[in-house]
Protein backbone atom coordinates (compact mmCIF):
# COMPACT_ATOMS: atom_id res chain seq x y z
CA UNK A 1 0.00 0.00 0.00
CA UNK A 2 2.79 2.23 0.75
CA UNK A 3 4.29 1.53 -2.57
CA UNK A 4 1.70 1.99 -4.67
CA UNK A 5 1.13 5.75 -2.63
CA UNK A 6 4.73 6.66 -3.01
CA UNK A 7 4.05 5.72 -7.09
CA UNK A 8 1.31 7.90 -7.23
CA UNK A 9 2.69 10.94 -5.60
CA UNK A 10 5.71 10.04 -7.76
CA UNK A 11 3.43 10.12 -10.92
CA UNK A 12 1.90 13.58 -9.86
CA UNK A 13 5.09 15.47 -8.81
CA UNK A 14 6.58 14.11 -11.84
CA UNK A 15 3.85 15.76 -14.02
CA UNK A 16 1.07 14.99 -15.92
CA UNK A 17 1.37 10.77 -16.34
CA UNK A 18 0.84 8.92 -19.72
CA UNK A 19 -2.23 7.09 -20.43
CA UNK A 20 -1.83 3.18 -21.28
CA UNK A 21 -1.62 2.18 -24.75
CA UNK A 22 -4.67 0.26 -25.23
CA UNK A 23 -5.78 -2.72 -27.94
CA UNK A 24 -9.14 -2.51 -29.59
CA UNK A 25 -8.17 -4.91 -32.21
CA UNK A 26 -6.42 -7.50 -32.58
CA UNK A 27 -6.01 -11.21 -35.27
CA UNK A 28 -3.45 -13.60 -35.47
CA UNK A 29 -4.94 -15.80 -37.62
CA UNK A 30 -4.27 -18.45 -35.27
CA UNK A 31 -8.02 -19.35 -34.90
CA UNK A 32 -8.88 -20.31 -37.98
CA UNK A 33 -7.99 -23.77 -39.61
CA UNK A 34 -5.37 -23.20 -42.21
CA UNK A 35 -5.44 -24.36 -45.33
CA UNK A 36 -7.92 -22.68 -47.11
CA UNK A 37 -7.76 -21.35 -50.54
CA UNK A 38 -9.48 -18.56 -51.43
CA UNK A 39 -10.64 -18.06 -48.05
CA UNK A 40 -13.86 -17.20 -46.54
CA UNK A 41 -13.52 -15.64 -43.35
CA UNK A 42 -15.92 -16.77 -40.61
CA UNK A 43 -18.59 -13.22 -40.27
CA UNK A 44 -17.01 -13.16 -36.72
CA UNK A 45 -13.66 -11.82 -37.89
CA UNK A 46 -15.09 -8.90 -39.25
CA UNK A 47 -12.71 -9.48 -42.21
CA UNK A 48 -14.31 -9.47 -45.89
CA UNK A 49 -12.79 -10.09 -48.89
CA UNK A 50 -13.47 -8.09 -52.51
CA UNK A 51 -12.09 -7.90 -56.37
CA UNK A 52 -10.81 -11.40 -55.39
CA UNK A 53 -9.33 -13.34 -52.97
CA UNK A 54 -6.80 -14.56 -50.77
CA UNK A 55 -5.48 -17.72 -49.28
CA UNK A 56 -5.32 -18.98 -45.23
CA UNK A 57 -1.63 -20.84 -44.48
CA UNK A 58 -0.13 -22.03 -41.95
CA UNK A 59 0.60 -24.67 -38.82
CA UNK A 60 -1.53 -27.78 -39.39
CA UNK A 61 -1.63 -27.51 -43.09
CA UNK A 62 -0.07 -29.45 -45.73
CA UNK A 63 1.53 -25.60 -46.68
CA UNK A 64 3.58 -24.20 -43.85
CA UNK A 65 6.19 -21.71 -45.30
CA UNK A 66 6.90 -20.08 -42.34
CA UNK A 67 6.59 -21.94 -39.56
CA UNK A 68 6.52 -20.92 -36.12
CA UNK A 69 3.58 -18.35 -36.92
CA UNK A 70 0.73 -20.12 -36.37
CA UNK A 71 -1.74 -19.66 -39.47
CA UNK A 72 -1.30 -16.06 -41.34
CA UNK A 73 -2.91 -14.94 -44.79
CA UNK A 74 -1.39 -14.93 -48.40
CA UNK A 75 -2.66 -11.60 -49.67
CA UNK A 76 -2.87 -12.94 -53.36
CA UNK A 77 -5.09 -16.06 -53.40
CA UNK A 78 -5.95 -18.72 -55.59
CA UNK A 79 -7.96 -17.15 -58.05
CA UNK A 80 -5.42 -14.91 -60.41
CA UNK A 81 -6.68 -11.99 -58.36
CA UNK A 82 -5.72 -10.41 -55.28
CA UNK A 83 -8.87 -9.62 -52.86
CA UNK A 84 -8.51 -6.32 -50.83
CA UNK A 85 -8.82 -7.47 -47.26
CA UNK A 86 -10.31 -5.49 -44.91
CA UNK A 87 -11.85 -4.84 -41.63
CA UNK A 88 -13.21 -1.53 -39.66
CA UNK A 89 -12.64 -0.79 -35.75
CA UNK A 90 -14.43 2.18 -34.29
CA UNK A 91 -12.11 4.87 -33.43
CA UNK A 92 -12.50 8.27 -31.29
CA UNK A 93 -12.14 11.67 -32.98
CA UNK A 94 -8.82 13.32 -31.91
CA UNK A 95 -7.30 10.28 -30.72
CA UNK A 96 -4.21 8.58 -32.70
CA UNK A 97 -3.92 4.98 -33.15
CA UNK A 98 -1.55 2.65 -34.49
CA UNK A 99 -2.09 0.01 -36.83
CA UNK A 100 0.68 -2.65 -36.44
CA UNK A 101 1.13 -5.98 -38.99
CA UNK A 102 3.55 -8.17 -39.94
CA UNK A 103 4.54 -8.62 -43.50
CA UNK A 104 6.72 -11.48 -45.23
CA UNK A 105 7.90 -11.95 -48.66
CA UNK A 106 5.93 -15.13 -50.97
CA UNK A 107 8.72 -17.18 -50.04
CA UNK A 108 8.15 -18.95 -53.75
CA UNK A 109 10.44 -17.43 -56.06
CA UNK A 110 11.88 -14.30 -57.26
CA UNK A 111 9.35 -11.94 -57.74
CA UNK A 112 8.70 -9.01 -55.72
CA UNK A 113 5.43 -8.43 -54.18
CA UNK A 114 3.95 -4.78 -53.50
CA UNK A 115 1.49 -4.59 -50.55
CA UNK A 116 -1.12 -0.83 -50.42
CA UNK A 117 -2.14 -0.17 -46.69
CA UNK A 118 -4.55 1.42 -45.45
CA UNK A 119 -6.13 2.52 -42.23
CA UNK A 120 -8.43 5.45 -42.24
CA UNK A 121 -7.07 8.36 -44.64
CA UNK A 122 -3.25 6.89 -44.23
CA UNK A 123 -1.83 4.31 -46.83
CA UNK A 124 1.27 2.87 -47.25
CA UNK A 125 2.44 1.07 -49.90
CA UNK A 126 5.24 -2.15 -48.78
CA UNK A 127 7.78 -3.75 -51.75
CA UNK A 128 8.92 -7.26 -50.31
CA UNK A 129 11.27 -9.46 -51.68
CA UNK A 130 10.48 -12.77 -52.21
CA UNK A 131 12.41 -14.03 -49.21
CA UNK A 132 12.19 -11.30 -46.86
CA UNK A 133 10.71 -13.21 -43.36
CA UNK A 134 8.20 -11.37 -41.45
CA UNK A 135 9.53 -7.87 -40.40
CA UNK A 136 6.54 -5.71 -38.33
CA UNK A 137 5.28 -2.02 -39.79
CA UNK A 138 2.84 0.59 -38.44
CA UNK A 139 0.95 3.15 -39.36
CA UNK A 140 -0.81 6.11 -37.26
CA UNK A 141 -4.02 7.66 -37.93
CA UNK A 142 -6.14 10.09 -36.01
CA UNK A 143 -9.66 10.49 -37.11
CA UNK A 144 -10.86 13.75 -36.90
CA UNK A 145 -14.57 12.16 -35.14
CA UNK A 146 -15.73 9.75 -33.68
CA UNK A 147 -16.83 6.62 -36.00
CA UNK A 148 -15.93 3.53 -38.08
CA UNK A 149 -12.45 3.30 -40.11
CA UNK A 150 -11.28 0.63 -42.17
CA UNK A 151 -7.69 -0.88 -42.43
CA UNK A 152 -7.18 -2.79 -45.45
CA UNK A 153 -4.65 -5.07 -47.46
CA UNK A 154 -4.25 -5.00 -50.99
CA UNK A 155 -1.49 -6.86 -52.96
CA UNK A 156 -0.71 -5.82 -56.45
CA UNK A 157 -0.79 -8.24 -59.24
CA UNK A 158 -2.50 -11.81 -59.20
CA UNK A 159 -0.17 -14.66 -60.09
CA UNK A 160 -1.72 -16.61 -56.66
CA UNK A 161 1.56 -15.84 -54.90
CA UNK A 162 1.30 -13.34 -52.68
CA UNK A 163 3.31 -11.19 -50.01
CA UNK A 164 1.70 -12.68 -46.39
CA UNK A 165 -0.04 -11.13 -43.60
CA UNK A 166 -0.06 -11.97 -39.54
CA UNK A 167 -0.25 -10.40 -36.55
CA UNK A 168 -2.72 -7.48 -37.60
CA UNK A 169 -3.50 -5.14 -34.21
CA UNK A 170 -4.87 -1.54 -33.95
CA UNK A 171 -4.01 0.27 -30.13
CA UNK A 172 -4.87 3.69 -28.97
CA UNK A 173 -1.19 5.66 -28.95
CA UNK A 174 -0.46 6.95 -25.15
CA UNK A 175 -0.96 11.11 -24.87
CA UNK A 176 -0.79 13.29 -21.85
CA UNK A 177 -3.63 13.15 -19.17
CA UNK A 178 -5.51 16.05 -19.08
CA UNK A 179 -6.42 16.62 -15.71
CA UNK A 180 -3.64 17.97 -13.90
CA UNK A 181 -4.43 17.93 -10.17
CA UNK A 182 -5.00 21.20 -8.39
CA UNK A 183 -2.28 22.64 -5.99
CA UNK A 184 -4.17 21.68 -3.10
CA UNK A 185 -3.74 18.21 -4.39
CA UNK A 186 -0.03 18.43 -4.19
CA UNK A 187 0.09 20.27 -0.73
CA UNK A 188 -2.26 17.37 1.06
CA UNK A 189 -0.34 14.33 -0.64
CA UNK A 190 2.79 16.57 1.07
CA UNK A 191 1.18 16.22 4.38
CA UNK A 192 0.38 12.79 3.71
CA UNK A 193 4.13 11.98 2.99
CA UNK A 194 5.48 13.92 5.75
CA UNK A 195 3.21 11.65 8.07
CA UNK A 196 4.16 8.15 6.18
CA UNK A 197 7.76 9.31 7.13
CA UNK A 198 6.96 10.06 10.37
CA UNK A 199 5.52 6.38 11.29
CA UNK A 200 8.40 4.99 9.58
CA UNK A 201 11.09 7.02 11.83
CA UNK A 202 9.06 5.58 14.87
CA UNK A 203 8.47 2.45 13.80
CA UNK A 204 12.32 2.22 13.09
CA UNK A 205 12.74 4.25 16.21
CA UNK A 206 10.64 1.87 18.23
CA UNK A 207 12.62 -1.36 16.76
CA UNK A 208 16.14 0.22 17.63
CA1 LIG B 1 -0.38 -16.20 -37.01
CA1 LIG C 1 -2.11 -17.93 -53.11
Amino acid sequence: MKFKNLAVVAALLLGPSLTHAATIFSDNFDSYVPDQLNWVPPGISGWTITGGTVDLHGAGGGYDVLPGNGSYVDLDGSSFASGLFLNNVNLTGGTTYLLSFDLSGSQRGIHTDTVQVSFGSTTASYLLNSTDPFSTFTLNFTPGSDGSYSLSYLNAGGDNRGAFLDNVSVSSVPGPVSNVPEPETYTMILAGLAMMGLVARRRKAGTA
